[in-house]
C-alpha cells in the first residue's frame, strides 16, 4: 500500500451521453457516494465540440477522436468534482478498464456497459487520470471552482 497518509485530492468525474441517455447518473453518483467520496460539485451540461477538443486534447490523431467527439456532444453529460484521500485513483478503479468487456465486474463499466461495434467505446463515465489532468479538466468544466 502507498500513500496511506496522502491529502486530500479532487477528480473531474463526468458521466457522458450513453450514461445519461440510460438513466444511470444516480448510480454513479450512488456508487461515489457509497465508497465515502463526497460530490463537491455537479452540473448537467451538453458539451460543444471546442469545450471537448480542449477535455480530450491528449487524443488528438487518434482512430477514436473524432467518434470520441461526436459521442461526447450527442446530448447531456454530468459533470462532477468529487473529492476524498486518493479519489483520482480510487475513482478510476471504480470505473473500471476503459474497454468494457474487460472491465472487472463490480465496476461501473464492468457492470453496466458493453463492446457494441461503434468506433468510440461507450463506456459510461469519465474520470481524470492524475493531479494535473484533474487540475485541467476542472478548469473546463467548472471554470469558477
Ligand atoms: P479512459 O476514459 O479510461 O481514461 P482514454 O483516456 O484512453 O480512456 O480514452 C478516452 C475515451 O476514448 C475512452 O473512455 C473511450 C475512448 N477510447 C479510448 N481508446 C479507444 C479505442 N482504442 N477504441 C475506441 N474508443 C477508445
Ligand atoms: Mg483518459
Amino acid at each position: 500500500m502507498s500513500n496511506t497518509s496522502s491529502p486530500i485530492e479532487r477528480t473531474l468525474i463526468l458521466v457522458k451521453p450513453d450514461g445519461v441517455r440510460r438513466g444511470l447518473v444516480g448510480e454513479v453518483i450512488s456508487r461515489i457516494e457509497s465508497k465515502g467520496y463526497n460530490v463537491a460539485a455537479l452540473r448537467l451540461l451538453t458539451a460543444d465540440k471546442d469545450l471537448l477538443a480542449t477535455h480530450y486534447a491528449e487524443h488528438r490523431g487518434e482512430a477514436f477522436y473524432e467518434p470520441l467527439i461526436e459521442f461526447m456532444s450527442s446530448g447531456p453529460i454530468v459533470a462532477m468534482i468529487a473529492e476524498g484521500q486518493r479519489v483520482i485513483e480510487g475513482f478510476r478503479s471504480l470505473a473500471g478498464a476503459t474497454d468494457p468487456t474487460l472491465a472487472l465486474p463490480g465496476s461501473i463499466r464492468g457492470d453496466l456497459a458493453r463492446n457494441q461495434g461503434t468506433k468510440v467505446v461507450q463506456n459510461i463515465v469519465h474520470g481524470s487520470d492524475s493531479v494535473e489532468s484533474a487540475q485541467r479538466e476542472i478548469k473546463i468544466f467548472f471554470p469558477n471552482l
